[in-house]
């Protein structure tokens, strides 16, 4: 597989890295599950998880894809196609987070305990499963970015953390 093949990989999944790290800036009020518990008693998905961040991280990533269109208008073909594969990407990515937080709380899970595998894949495998119909990498494309994606998420994390955006480092 050639480098550009690696690099068009990349380019083509940043709204969805960008809809799922957005939240920590954006995120807070009122959680998506608005308390409510599932019958083990515990939260539906929990405070980590709000409205403003679903919101404001799929806006984000929207926004990340028509900057793209403008900057590689032949990868996508045109500005149409562009916009609903930044969406899909990054509504797939707070969507498959929010499956995760649903699975976390289940397995009885504090909100922000990691979850190794889940809280990094599972944001990856939403996004290009919603992406799917609308433009698709080749499958070695896509086992490159399920390597690559975990330390991406690791060095976000550990960004935020730093830069004091959140209180635990993954
Ligand atoms: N966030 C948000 N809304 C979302 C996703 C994330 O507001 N839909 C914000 C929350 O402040 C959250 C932070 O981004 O704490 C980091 O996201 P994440 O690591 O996914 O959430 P956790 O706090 O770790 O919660 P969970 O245990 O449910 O994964
Ligand atoms: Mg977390
Ligand atoms: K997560």
């Amino acid at each position: 597989m050639s480098l550009s093949s690696l690099l068009w990989a990349f380019w083509y999944i940043l709204p969805a890295y960008f809809a799922n790290a957005s939240p920590v800036l954006v995120g807070g009020g009122r959680p998506i599950d608005c308390g409510r518990t599932w019958r083990d008693g515990r939260r539906l998905f929990g405070d980590g998880k709000t409205w403003r961040g679903l919101i404001g991280g799929v806006s984000i990533g929207t926004l990340v894809g028509v900057v793209q269109y403008r900057l590689t208008p032949g990868f996508y073909g045109d500005f149409r196609t562009a916009v609903l594969l930044a969406f899909l990407l990054s509504f797939g990515a707070l969507l498959g987070d929010l499956i995760g937080s649903f699975f976390k709380r289940r397995a009885n899970l504090p909100r922000g305990a990691p979850a190794i595998g889940l809280d990094q894949l599972g944001f990856l495998i939403s996004a290009l499963a919603l992406a799917y119909p609308v433009k698709t990498l080749s499958s070695g494309q896509i086992i490159f970015l399920l390597v690559v994606s975990p330390f991406v998420h690791w060095g976000a994390n550990y960004f935020a953390y730093k830069m004091g955006w959140k209180s635990v480092p993954w």
